[in-house]
């Protein structure tokens, strides 16, 4: 069994965490138009929401990208170098990860999430389940720089962004996160990260619009969590989920619209609502092969190899740092 002390225990962090939410929602709520960060939907509702869309029929991108994994998972495993360090940008459950543990001969995992319990959770499991594997979960925001553990430092590396996480980013924040991974990787490491593609209009509204009403729940949460945390008060019955596909920027758009002419106060502070009025809370722009190769080639990386399923739903890269 591996004793490694997690690079956890700073107990501010959860005010500092309620804080930044409170900051980023009365600043992202005076906008116009107004807006939310898709980063507040994973409370622990929200992450329970989302496990639960990856399961709808509809939504494709889980299960598509779980079935190349698995039908790469040889491939993958080729390009991997002995004894290298994989490296999780974010982490939510572990059934990919495993795909790649199972099949490939890492000697670290280093999960990277700003909520430290969930990573603790989760690699208990997964020391007990791999035993030989090293786990030095690292709780930080992975979108910004953070040090690598000390134990892994002359390790060849791998990152690991799956589920299209990516597609959340605006293009140019995409392109900063691959830069500051490719710092924090270093020249020659690896990445293997998936994207989803640009595909049907109407396969991908069904999947932000599913028919028992799971997303819709998922996206009002947002405001379920502000009521809670941040002493609000939205009035769910009041807003509706929409989502729809803006063609000119490869994106699905998630937005929360104002069903009537209405107020909402949440620390001090008083929101007006035009009807029809949109919160837009969420992007998840939709990439073709050739369209993230170029993303990659601008942000320090070479895509070595791009896996797809057989009707081009999702893609699965391989790149390598500059
Ligand atoms: C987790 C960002 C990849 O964009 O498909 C699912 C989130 N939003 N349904 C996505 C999401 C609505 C998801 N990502």
């Amino acid at each position: 069994m591996n004793v490694h002390a997690p690079a956890l225990a700073d107990a501010h962090l959860p005010d500092e965490q309620t804080s930044a939410f409170a900051r980023d929602a009365v600043d992202d709520l005076s906008l116009h138009p107004k807006r939310l960060s898709p980063k507040y939907f994973y409370d622990a509702a929200g992450s329970e929401l989302f496990e639960a869309i990856t399961k709808l029929p509809e939504y494709y991108p889980t299960r598509t990208e779980l079935g190349i994994l698995r039908d790469r998972g040889a491939e993958i495993a080729s390009i991997i170098p002995k004894g290298a360090a994989l490296i999780e940008f974010g982490a939510g459950a572990t059934t990919k990860v495993r795909l790649l543990l199972e099949k490939s001969a890492f000697a670290a995992y280093v999960p990277v999430d700003i909520s430290g319990e969930f990573l603790n959770a989760q690699a208990s499991g997964l020391r007990r389940d791999f035993p030989d594997l090293a786990v030095y979960p690292v709780a930080a925001d992975f979108t910004a720089a953070f040090a690598l553990p000390t134990q892994v430092v002359r390790r060849p590396k791998v990152g690991f962004f799956p589920g299209s996480t990516i597609g959340n980013f605006e293009p140019h924040e995409a392109s900063t996160f691959l830069r500051s991974a490719r710092d924090i990787l270093g020249r020659g490491a690896q990445m293997i990260i998936g994207a989803d593609l640009e595909k049907d209009e109407r396969v991908l509204y069904d999947a932000y619009n599913d028919a028992a009403g799971v997303t819709a729940r998922f996206n009002l949460n947002v405001l379920v969590r502000i009521n809670r945390e941040l002493g609000g008060n939205f009035d769910l019955s009041a807003f509706t989920h929409r989502a729809i596909y803006n063609r000119e920027r490869h994106r699905i758009e998630m937005h929360l619209i104002s069903r009537k002419k209405q107020t909402v106060r949440m620390l001090g502070t008083t929101f007006s609502f035009r009807p029809g009025e949109s919160i837009h809370t969420e992007n998840s722009y939709k990439y073709s092969i050739e369209r993230f190769a170029a993303l990659a080639r601008d942000s320090g990386w070479t895509v070595s190899e791009s896996w797809t399923d057989a009707a081009r739903m999702f893609s699965v890269h391989a790149m390598t740092a500059e």
